[in-house]
């Protein structure tokens, strides 16, 4: 999901102070979202059973990646391993019964950056951040990822024009919710484990932020569509954040080709101590080295400069710090322990977005409090049926659908008035132009990052 970029005016250099979006950064409620998952480990060990769904641990080329060594099959007259099912709904417990999920793709830093000098003030805050080296944490966060995987392969391989976009969200939606065996249903539940934020599944102009809701006509997909594919998977409120992009024609090729290089660039820029300014150059520069030609008209592919990467916190898809594609003064440097969503977005029109009539989601204020005083029964039973579903994670008008609400939008506008809930617009560039978007989620360890949304697909 991306992070619209502050009051984008065209204004150089961002006081990252303020974050990236209205809501100041303000304390979250955690207290009830710490319980644990509960699903993990089931059964005995059966060593080297899961290999084949678990692929190499994915390493690149500076490093010695102790890639694992693939054990000869032997018959096992224990159960046999478990496979995914099309469509995707084999709990991931079931899928690694021990608990070891795929590590994503580890990258080291480069030495200049490894040897930058951390001050005691920084020393102890990364104490704070020990999680990110943390087993269970580490397992979650791998769990997650996986499933978004699983997810997503399913996806490409089975999504085809003339397929209406309200049937790919709910599959999607259907088959994270499946993987990780919470169906989110009953109160709480959700909040362990469920959706990042609302499917994104955006056309052609529309860049981000576009999911289909119910009661309104439905999309079909045509062969001429690029699709960006946004999907988040969360466990404990650690959310993985990934997105792709679908054509069906290869004129697009370049297109796809620009972002994908660029978001990998940034993700090779990454780093410990590195200055934001720095990665977003990067970007910039990789992006712009591609053209297109769509109907023999060649289109330079622009960055876009309305909408950022950023950090994730826990039950906080937008953490505050914003990484932008194009070139800025921005002197914020990411640091050991954080999250980042490292995605770029490369457009055809002006490389500017607008916000397009229709709603995405919505999402409660990182500051809201628990409770507000609000005029209106519905909002008031809207607001705890919000608390006790997803907190600050943003979600659509479907996920409240399948909760059996009815009527809710007079109450939503209420929650909007008080500054509550937050609505989030679709983004769009100029019509009849093309976008695309990748995506993936990174952890900045001690001693390398990992890219841990890293596939054999992209
Ligand atoms: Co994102």
């Amino acid at each position: 999901m991306g992070s619209k970029s502050p009051e984008y005016d065209g204004h150089k250099g961002q006081d990252n102070s303020n974050g990236p979006i209205e809501s100041p950064t303000g304390g979250m409620p955690r207290g009830e979202m710490h319980t644990t998952d509960g699903d993990g480990t089931l059964g005995d060990s059966d060593e080297g059973d899961d290999d084949e769904a678990h692929p190499a641990a994915l390493t690149n080329g500076t490093t010695n990646g102790q890639k694992k060594k693939r054990k000869p099959k032997k018959k096992s007259k224990k159960k046999a391993s478990k496979k995914q099912s099309s469509p995707p709904r084999v709990p991931l417990s079931q899928l690694f019964p021990q608990g070891n999920y795929p590590v994503g793709e580890v990258q080291h830093y480069e030495p200049d950056v490894e040897n930058t000098s951390r001050t005691t003030a920084e020393e102890l805050r990364y104490m704070s951040y020990r999680h990110l080296e943390d087993d269970s944490f580490l397992d979650d966060y791998r769990k997650a990822a996986e499933v978004h995987r699983q997810v997503r392969k399913w996806t490409q391989e089975h999504v085809k024009p003339g397929q209406g976009l309200m049937s790919i969200a709910e599959d999607i939606d259907d088959g994270v919710r499946a993987l990780l065996g919470h169906a989110g249903l009953e109160p709480g539940d959700s909040l362990k484990a469920g959706l990042g934020f609302p499917t994104g599944l955006s056309l052609n102009n529309v860049v981000a932020h576009y999911t289909p809701n119910p009661g309104q006509k439905d999309i079909t997909l045509q062969s001429s569509d690029v699709m960006k594919v946004d999907f988040g998977v969360h466990i404990n409120g650690w959310i993985v954040d990934s997105a792709f992009t679908m054509s069906f024609d290869p004129v697009y090729d370049n297109l796809l080709a620009a972002v994908k290089d660029a978001t990998n660039t940034g993700l090779k820029n990454a780093g410990i101590d590195v200055r934001i300014s720095d990665v977003s150059a990067a970007i910039q520069e990789a992006m712009e080295s591609y053209e297109v030609e769509i109907g023999g008209k060649t289109f330079p592919v622009k960055p876009v400069r309305s909408i950022t990467g950023h950090d994730i916190k826990q039950y906080r898809i937008h953490g505050g710090k914003s990484i932008p594609f194009v070139k800025n003064s921005d002197q914020t440097k990411m640091e050991e322990g954080e999250i980042f969503a490292i995605e770029t977005f490369g457009s055809t029109g002006r490389g500017v977005t607008y916000e397009d009539v229709g709603v995405y989601g919505y999402g409660k204020s990182y500051d809201a409090p628990r409770n507000v005083s609000l005029p209106l029964a519905s909002a008031r039973s809207l607001y705890k049926t919000i608390n006790e579903n997803f907190g600050t994670i943003v979600f659509c008008r479907r996920y409240l659908d399948r909760l059996g609400l009815k009527r809710y939008l007079a109450g939503m506008n209420t929650l909007v008035q008080h500054g509550v809930v937050d609505v989030y617009a679709p983004l769009v560039d100029v019509k009849g132009s093309y976008s695309a978007q990748f995506e993936h989620t990174v952890l900045l360890r001690e001693s390398n990052k990992e890219v841990i949304s890293r596939g054999d697909d992209y």
